[in-house]
């Protein structure tokens, strides 16, 4: 074929040719490129095919899968308007003052991103979202926000699944043009675990906001307002979005006993937060621990004490959080968040299905069609079959969560932890040590990062069977893990009421703290020469250049872009491989469609695959596009 681009092309036939024609002329190699990347998409196959994939630890062998319905929509019409439109016509300020008006409750819908992070170890691929997403927005453009980016998802995309999560945000900002698009952001940490300079966390705000993101929710680990006030400065400065700024909500406004976590504590960083410049004021509640009564006073008092719009974020881990919720609007909460029935309750966010149902003929109901959000619900809950291998493994709400304080995303994550140490029996111990290391650590608001350190030393004190009186008898002797000697020196901040300071000396042995901001002991980033450096060292086999937010991955996550960087270089882009396949492989006989980059498809069946030989290497014989296709893949089992 590359023969025949050259024999065809104008200029060689007309006899114009020179020694640099090949060189200089691009088109010639498009078939070559496209013969390249089905190759690779092959030999991707054929490893999983052969040795797995190295993300799947265990699989059923007995599993069957039904074929997900995509709900029906006009695919040729036009988007109706929604609250993307309405942003751009309104601005932030009065888009937020609007927002404040509304007497109906709004929703977002988190089932892209937070749903499958506290369901599935968020390993949801964007090949199902992109399915649904255009109808979604047609048939719901009604939704506040689809909250679709941040968090745990830019490390796992990078890290487990291999794709580019600018490419996810791009994709989905193209097939939801009239919703708002919402990422969670963790101050000045970014989406990573430790802070960033200040300059670096700017421009990845600039750029999330160029590539698709509205709505910016943005919190601190440790609810630490010289964390948080930076980022919405961000946001306001470099965006036309809407800086969300939140508090983490834990312990219990009730309880007469907790002191620390109090209605007056909510109240007086709720004002710093708006003082700061946020349009909208989130209350995070990460772990579930907001219950009904509790959330009455608390959004009461909010609604009164501040003049920015309030939305409410939960996890349903007890399963009382839906009456969380009515409690919430009925105190004048002006934002949701829920999730698609399919991806709903427990660790994840309430049924969204069913809290519009619950507020059916009531005056603040936001009018939903409830069985097409019903067909959307079916369709998750068909491609929730293919992330089997990432459950959690939680079948019922659990009481216990008020006495551990998990958050959601992390429960999930807690589980095929505690197996790779061996500790699968222990799970309940991890989870009451917790609890236990929370208070010897001065009961601190505990969410990503700093959720990390509690769950790392509880897991370390459990495996090592130490208890909590040992690190207080003979915490010198003991060696703690980098997270929990990084949180005590202060690289995440500080936490609220200081760090407890007999712990902190026997972490630190002798190194001094930070009590300052950690960013300002970080140099700020040269983006102008850091990127052509960058640019040199990583140049070729993307089949693009790359560009800043290629930069910005590689930045927030030097080792993890490099090795999905690697991955590309070896299998190309393998984000429209069906779900099944990525993580299971093909059966004999097996036929299926994937779409390479600009818009080529590759019809691939797989005829049978060889005994491995001498040497362990195996041959797989697919078909592709009609023709013949070998692979061989050294079987490392
Ligand atoms: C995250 O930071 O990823 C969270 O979802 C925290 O709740
Ligand atoms: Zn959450």
């Amino acid at each position: 074929p590359f023969l025949d681009n050259i024999l065809q092309h104008e200029t060689f036939r007309t006899g114009k040719t020179t020694v640099n024609f090949i060189q200089n002329t691009k088109s010639l190699f498009t078939i070559k490129e496209s013969r390249n990347r089905a190759t690779k998409l092959v030999n991707f196959l054929g490893e999983v095919i052969v040795n797995g994939n190295p993300d799947v630890k265990k699989i059923d062998p007995n599993k069957t899968f039904v074929v997900p319905e995509i709900p029906k929509y006009d695919e040729s019409g036009a988007f109706p308007k929604g609250t993307k439109n309405l942003l751009t016509e309104l601005g932030p300020e009065k888009f937020s003052e609007w927002l404040k008006n509304e007497k109906k409750v709004h929703f977002t819908d988190t089932t892209m991103r937070d749903a499958h992070q506290s369901l599935l170890a968020t390993r949801m691929r964007t090949y199902d979202m992109l399915k649904v997403a255009e109808g979604f927005a047609k048939n719901h453009p009604e939704i506040f926000s689809m909250e679709v980016w941040g968090g745990a998802t830019f490390d796992v995309c990078l890290r487990f699944l291999n794709e580019n999560p600018w490419e996810r945000l791009r994709s989905l900002r193209k097939a939801m043009p009239n919703l708002l698009l919402q990422m969670l952001i963790r101050g000045s940490n970014g989406v990573g675990y430790t802070a960033y300079p200040d300059n670096l966390v700017g421009k990845f705000v600039e750029q999330s906001w160029e590539n698709g993101v509205d709505v910016f929710r943005i919190f601190d680990s440790l609810n630490w307002m010289k964390s948080i006030a930076p980022c919405i400065e961000h946001v306001r400065t470099r965006t036309q979005g809407l800086a969300e700024g939140s508090l983490c909500y834990t312990g219990d406004i009730l309880d007469p006993k907790r002191t620390k976590y109090t209605l007056d504590y909510y109240i007086q960083l709720a004002k710093d937060i708006e003082n700061a410049g946020a349009h909208i004021l989130g209350i995070k509640d990460m772990a579930g621990l907001l219950k009904p009564y509790a959330a009455y006073e608390l959004v009461s008092a909010l609604k009164s004490e501040i003049n920015i719009p309030v939305h409410l974020h939960t996890h349903d881990t007890s399963s009382v959080q839906p009456a969380t919720y009515l409690k919430a609007i009925e105190a004048g909460v002006d934002v949701v968040d829920v999730a698609l029935g399919g991806l709903s309750g427990l660790t994840s966010q309430p049924n969204f299905n069913a809290i519009t149902e619950m507020l059916r003929f009531h005056e603040r109901e936001n009018k939903m069609d409830i069985s097409s959000l019903n067909n959307y619900s079916n369709y998750w809950e068909a491609v929730r079959e293919y992330y089997y291998v990432f459950e959690s493994g939680l079948k019922a709400g659990t009481g216990e969560v008020y006495q551990h304080e998990i958050p959601g995303g992390q429960y999930s994550n807690l589980k095929p932890q505690a197996q790779a140490l061996g500790l699968s029996d222990r799970f309940h111990e991890i989870t009451r040590m917790y609890g236990e290391v929370n208070e010897l650590f001065g009961d601190i608001v505990k969410v990503t990062p700093s959720s990390k350190v509690v769950g790392d030393m509880a897991q370390y004190l459990v495996s090592n069977n130490l208890t909590i009186e040992d690190v207080k008898e003979r915490g010198e002797t003991i060696s703690f893990p980098q997270s929990v000697m990084s949180f005590f020196k202060g690289e995440l901040g500080q936490p609220v009421g200081g760090f407890p300071k007999a712990v902190q000396k026997s972490v630190l042995k002798d190194q001094k703290p930070f009590t300052d901001r950690p960013n300002a002991h970080l140099e700020p980033v040269d983006f102008e020469t850091e990127f052509k450096d960058f640019v040199k060292v990583y140049k070729k086999g993307m089949g693009r250049e790359l560009d800043i937010t290629d930069f910005l991955s590689y930045k927030l996550y030097p080792k993890v872009f490099t090795g999905a960087y690697n991955h590309h270089l070896k299998f190309g882009n393998v984000m429209n491989i069906p779900t099944k396949n990525f993580f299971y492989g093909m059966s004999p006989e097996e036929e299926i469609i994937v779409k390479l980059d600009q818009g080529k498809t590759l019809l691939v069946q797989l005829i049978s695959v060889g005994e491995p030989n001498e040497e362990g290497k195996v041959t797989v014989f697919f078909k592709v596009n009609g023709q013949t296709r070998n692979v061989v893949v050294q079987d490392s089992a």
